[in-house]
């Protein structure tokens, strides 16, 4: 008989419904709780999502049903919040980053270990089936040693200096925004696929609004293109909207990555171009069903997702036959059925195949060392 798993979802920005979405597509799960900042709003998002119960944070803790919490609030509520989760004896799903400071993630790695509680950051880009796909190819040998990666994540959601958002406030996002908030992503997609380290950077950072026009009425993510001129207030911004980081990796290998919020045109764009000795591969998240596969001896190749066409160890990620497409909702689910399976089992996996706090800590050390770099316009080992 299979047992139903209970979660709660902590925060409504962009990204907590989607997790709720997801967790809607996966067998055996049931969202009965939602948590906000406040009883009122609580109520108010809980019913309009259609989830059961409505609580504060720390009274959610206090039910003893709830198995797993996703905890989707802003950077600087991570720690904490995972943090009083495993000490409630509950599994935990985080969104990234971990944290805002290493010692806290590390605390974090610490205490999940010592629990055995499943411990999951939201990295959910390495589940578009084609990441994996990448992955697989390259363990079997298809892409040959690594020359050189190139990759960039470009968006153009806070493109205008009137688009505003928490992120853009580092005592709630951190002391890096573009890096940490994108490049997070791209980077752990490059150590994922590549089986590589990072071992130096080299960043260098602009703030192209120095100021910004800060509304004077909260907003959500995305949410800002919805907006009119009035009500504004001058703000100064002290993050990056655009880095480039050159890298260097454990085999001796070179690469590079620009990340920007500040690309017009470009949505959420992630691009990765791995060339290798056998194979060159490149994957464009705005087109994730496919991928480019670059060869010298022939004529490049095209692989579209189909299960039929990829490696078993991969197809396991897709959910509908060749031509029907999947995308970035998929990529939450797709985790989410690793995540539960291990909450099935009670403790976290050895080898977990889903991104787990120790690779939202490492994520956290290489983009403390990007900050670091940038400051002091040097290489920067990691
Ligand atoms: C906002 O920039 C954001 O929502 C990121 O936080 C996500 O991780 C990425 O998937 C899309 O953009």
């Amino acid at each position: 008989m299979s047992q139903t798993l209970k979660a709660a979802i902590v925060g409504t920005g962009f990204i907590g419904p989607a997790h709720l979405e997801a967790l809607r597509r996966i067998p055996n799960v049931e969202v009965v709780a939602l948590v906000e900042v406040n009883q009122e709003l609580a109520n108010e998002k809980a019913k309009a999502l259609g989830i059961p119960r409505a609580y504060l944070f720390d009274d959610m803790l206090k039910q003893d049903d709830i198995d797993v919490v996703h905890i989707c609030t802003p950077n600087f509520l991570h720690f904490s919040q995972a943090k009083a989760v495993l000490l409630a004896g509950k599994h935990v799903v985080c969104e990234k980053p971990l944290a805002v400071k290493i010692h806290e993630a590390e605390e974090l790695v610490k205490l999940a270990a010592e629990t055995g509680l499943v411990n999951a950051v939201h990295f959910n880009l390495r589940y578009y089936p084609m990441v994996r796909q990448m992955k697989v190819m390259r363990e079997k040998g298809e892409l040959g040693e690594v020359y050189s990666i190139m990759g960039s994540y470009l968006q153009d959601w806070l493109f205008l200096n009137t688009d505003y958002n928490w992120r853009l406030e580092p005592d709630k996002s951190g002391d890096s925004r573009a890096i940490a908030d994108i490049g997070s992503h791209l980077l752990d997609i490059t150590e994922y696929v590549t089986g590589l380290k990072i071992t130096e950077v080299m960043a260098d950072f602009s703030t192209v609004h120095k100021t910004r026009l800060k509304p004077l009425k909260p907003i959500e993510t995305y949410s800002g293109k919805m907006l009119t001129m009035d009500d504004y207030q001058e703000v100064p911004i002290n993050t990056e909207d655009h880095a480039t980081v050159l890298l260097r990796f454990d085999n001796g290998s070179k690469g590079s990555i620009t990340v920007s919020q500040v690309n017009a045109g470009r949505k959420n764009r992630l691009n990765i171009e791995i060339a290798g000795s056998k194979s060159n591969f490149e994957f464009n998240s705005e087109r994730p069903n496919e991928l480019w596969i670059g060869k010298r001896e022939k004529a490049n190749e095209q692989l579209m997702k189909d299960p039929s066409l990829f490696h078993r160890e991969a197809s396991s990620l897709i959910s509908f036959p060749g031509g029907h497409n999947e995308g970035f909702p998929d990529t939450s689910k797709q985790m989410f059925k690793e995540v539960y399976a291990a909450v099935a089992t009670g403790k976290q996996p050895e080898n977990a195949t889903f991104p787990t706090f120790a690779d939202g800590l490492r994520e956290l050390i290489i983009g403390e060392r990007i900050v670091e770099s940038n400051k002091k316009q040097a290489w920067v080992k990691i």
